[in-house]
């Protein structure tokens, strides 16, 4: 079997030290088996930046490579490039794209510099597997320098349509050093047919029929993975010490009361404005579950040195104000607004105890919440997931409530049909959900991945 070197942004943890997502568990298993790198932003800024010394930490068979970067390559390359401009523009956001050539040429210096860094940790038959939007330009950048190894990219995120990529200066380059990578993976079939139009319309490519393209002389393969968790650890968490305490604690707090979670990063893709003012459409709509049932949204913030994300926060603290005021009764209230992280164990407690998730981002990838939430749940009493169309989750979690998150009558419509549905309903959609997670599990994913790549 041939080493395993993975690209990201952000690198481990190795151990499961219970904040780890899904991605960095399914990554760990596969770098554990095969033997490999990891490599990576230390997460520090220096001085030095990405001269720095190369920090290695090994764990038997895994090694993790990690390299600062400097103060300007925070601004013009993570905060800039990768945060404020590609990240609104694949989530379909123009109106708050921020376009620079100084961020722009920043995101390209930082990914030669990473792939300078990366060159001497390299061996011939390494297969190197690079992620998301953080690198779109590595593999060229290694191309240049002779690597000559299978290399393979995942876009973590969606890729929108052609028409609304082109708007962003240069889009032509961006997406033609993807081409230097052997296999481009996607979320969805969606974000795969509109790469495949857009090579198709933006630069006379050809899809090949056989699951290749061919676009600027070069050939790629092109696929959709969608990302799962680790379904059946995730069940067992909620049943575990961690996730049991939390439920009870719930419970007890809850007193008989429905109670209806959301979990995300604070971020406009998700729409949990949104989501707010479907519930509080929920309690004008149906007066008669006031006091009943009340919203427990967890949402760490992130990325807070970008000034969109701070802008949400107010508005959700506003919010939230807002409709508590409008509602809450002396034992009772409506939204209950965490700004923190949970662990992952005591997070499985939260959506065991939850009669409904609310997973509605305006734009997402996959989303892991949708996952998480049907992965916890007890198999004999579960609970009902509502799920945006525009989640990658849907394409593949047809049995959960699909909602338009844009229209708050209808998610309130359909938070009342969750709490309305039968047993019998509610078990045989779970049992259909869960067994696909089971199959579609985060080793699959990273499986079908790596054996595409091989080929
Ligand atoms: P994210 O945008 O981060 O990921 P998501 O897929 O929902 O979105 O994953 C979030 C993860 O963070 C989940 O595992 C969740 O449990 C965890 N999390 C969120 N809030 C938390 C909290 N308060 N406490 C603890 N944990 C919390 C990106 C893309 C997604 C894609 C993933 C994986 O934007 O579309 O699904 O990558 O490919």
């Amino acid at each position: 079997m041939k080493r395993l070197v993975v690209v990201s942004n952000r690198v481990g943890p190795l151990k499961d030290t219970g904040k780890a997502g899904g991605l960095a568990v399914a990554l760990v298993d596969m770098l554990r088996e095969r033997g490999g790198v990891w490599f990576g932003w230390s997460g520090e800024i220096s001085d030095v930046g990405t001269f720095s010394e190369l920090r290695r930490e090994r764990s038997k068979t895994v090694e993790l490579c990690t390299i600062d970067i400097d103060a300007t390559d925070n601004a013009e390359f993570y905060a800039g490039y990768a945060n404020r401009t590609l990240w609104p523009v694949l989530h379909y956001r123009l109106d708050i794209a921020e376009f620079s050539p100084v961020f722009e040429a920043g995101y390209r210096r930082v990914n030669e510099r990473f792939a300078a860094r990366l060159l001497p940790l390299l061996r011939s038959d390494d297969q190197i597997w690079v992620h998301d939007y953080h690198f779109f330009h590595l593999g060229a950048e290694l191309r240049r320098m002779g690597v000559e190894n299978r290399i393979g990219f995942f876009l973590h995120i969606p890729f929108p349509p052609p028409d609304m990529l082109s708007a962003l200066p240069r889009h032509r380059d961006l997406v033609r050093s993807l081409l230097a990578y052997d296999l481009i993976g996607l979320q969805t079939d969606r974000d795969r047919r509109h790469f495949v139009d857009y090579l198709r319309e933006e630069a006379g490519g050809v899809d090949l029929g056989d699951g290749r393209v061919e676009a600027w002389g070069r050939i790629a393969r092109v696929a959709a993975f969608p990302i799962g968790i680790d379904t059946e650890g995730f069940h067992e968490f909620a049943d575990g010490p961690e996730g049991r305490r939390e439920r009870l604690r719930l419970e007890r707090h809850l007193n008989g009361r429905r109670q209806i979670v959301g979990v995300d990063r604070i971020d406009y893709s998700k729409g949990i404005p949104h989501r707010f003012r479907a519930v509080e459409r929920f309690f004008d709509d149906y007066p008669e579950h006031r006091g009943k049932v009340s919203l427990l949204q967890v949402a760490p913030p992130s990325r807070s040195e970008v000034d969109a994300y701070a802008e949400i926060r107010r508005e959700l603290e506003h919010l939230a104000g807002h409709i508590n005021g409008r509602f809450a009764d002396v034992d009772w209230t409506p939204i209950r607004f965490i700004t923190r992280g949970f662990p992952r164990r005591a997070l499985s407690g939260v959506y065991r105890a939850s009669r409904m998730a609310l997973v509605t981002p305006l734009r997402d990838g996959m989303n892991l919440v949708a996952k998480e939430y049907v992965a916890a749940q007890d198999h004999q009493d579960p609970g009902v997931l509502l799920l945006s169309r525009f989640a990658g989750a849907a394409e593949s979690m047809g049995e959960a409530l699909i909602v338009n998150p844009y229209a708050a009558d209808e998610v309130a419509s359909a938070i009342k049909a969750a709490l309305d549905m039968p047993l019998d309903e509610r078990r045989a959609r779970h049992h259909a959900l869960y067994t696909r997670l089971v199959e579609g599990d985060a080793k699959h994913w990273a499986n079908s991945f790596l054996s595409m790549l091989d080929r």
